[in-house]
């Protein structure tokens, strides 16, 4: 027999809207929260790759309908609370899945404002971005939560420059002390391990929303007001200080691409000037694009 180094299984891609219903009146108390879930379950299940033996299998279809049940039971909501939970379950309702896995990425709805007021049940979309949370919930090892920002898309005219980087015979890049800067922001932090089960994780629900909210406003800002001198450098600046706001908080991981957008010479045409201060229309491109990577832990953080 073949042995099988790493497996898990389950579902992906479990769309969920979960509404909030006054018991009484039955209308909206708060707005909904729609995510996108994926659960893997690790453990003892070795023998329903090797054998056929689908006996220590829980069948993905079952573990899709558990999401939607366990979306009822609870509020869903903070992302990291709802996937401690969901993992939690399936730990302590199958004695041979010793490890679980669940990413989900939720979707906000905000209250659309109607003549000054927050309309009672119609939302929109807050904007481009999601909020993510990736949670394993191990027998031995506890549980171990990301939370995340992705696909922030963000653009700025000026306040970006990029020069002094490596010329030789393969450099046809001019240096700009100004130029648009464009990303779409993949921002997470992981947090210190919880040893003590969901109860645990279930305490920190208001810490899980700040902490959010404060990476989010650092994005924003920090790209927003930094004179970028280049996106390796603008992307510390925020690392940094998700860190400092968050002291739970054991590293930061970002990934930016690059988005660019090229001036045009249009001084073939009656010799108009758009070029430089002049630039007013650009190309946007969609590919190639730079991609930056960066992983910050606190143990590199200089204090
Ligand atoms: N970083 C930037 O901010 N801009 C760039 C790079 C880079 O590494 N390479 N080309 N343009």
């Amino acid at each position: 027999m073949s042995g099988v180094a790493s497996s898990r299984y389950g579902k992906d891609n479990v769309r969920v809207f979960r509404r909030f219903r006054d018991e009484k009146t039955g209308e909206d108390t708060r707005a909904p929260v729609e995510m996108t879930v994926c659960v893997l379950l690790e453990g003892d299940i070795e023998t329903s790759y090797t054998e056929g033996d689908n006996s220590v299998v829980v069948a993905t279809d079952s573990i899709k309908n558990t999401i939607y049940i366990k979306a009822k039971e609870s509020t869903a909501t903070p992302p990291e609370v709802f996937a401690s939970f969901l993992g939690s379950h399936f730990i302590s309702t199958y004695s041979h899945i010793h490890k679980a896995h669940i990413k989900v990425v939720a979707t906000e709805w905000r209250p659309m404002v109607i003549d000054g007021a927050p309309h009672p049940h119609s939302f929109e979309k807050a904007g481009t971005h999601v909020r993510t949370a990736e949670v394993t919930v191990g027998r031995q090892e506890g549980i171990a939560i990301t939370s995340g920002l992705s696909n922030l898309l963000v653009l700025k005219t000026t306040g970006s420059a990029f020069h002094g980087f490596v010329r030789d015979e393969y450099t046809t890049l001019p240096e700009t002390n100004d130029r648009i800067l464009s990303t779409e922001m993949d921002l997470a932090w992981a947090w210190a391990p919880y040893a003590s089960g969901h109860a645990s994780v279930e305490a920190e629900a208001a810490r899980f929303d700040a902490a959010y909210a404060k990476a989010y406003a650092i994005a924003v800002k920090t790209f927003a007001t930094d004179n970028s001198a280049s996106v390796q450098n603008t992307m510390h600046k925020i690392a940094v200080q998700v860190l400092e706001a968050e002291p739970s908080v054991n590293q930061v991981a970002l990934s930016l691409p690059n988005k660019h957008y090229f001036e045009i010479n249009l001084s073939w045409h009656k010799g108009i000037k758009n070029t430089g201060q002049d630039a007013e229309v650009y190309a946007p491109q969609t590919d190639p694009n730079g991609l930056i990577k960066y992983l910050l832990p606190r143990s590199k953080l200089v204090q």
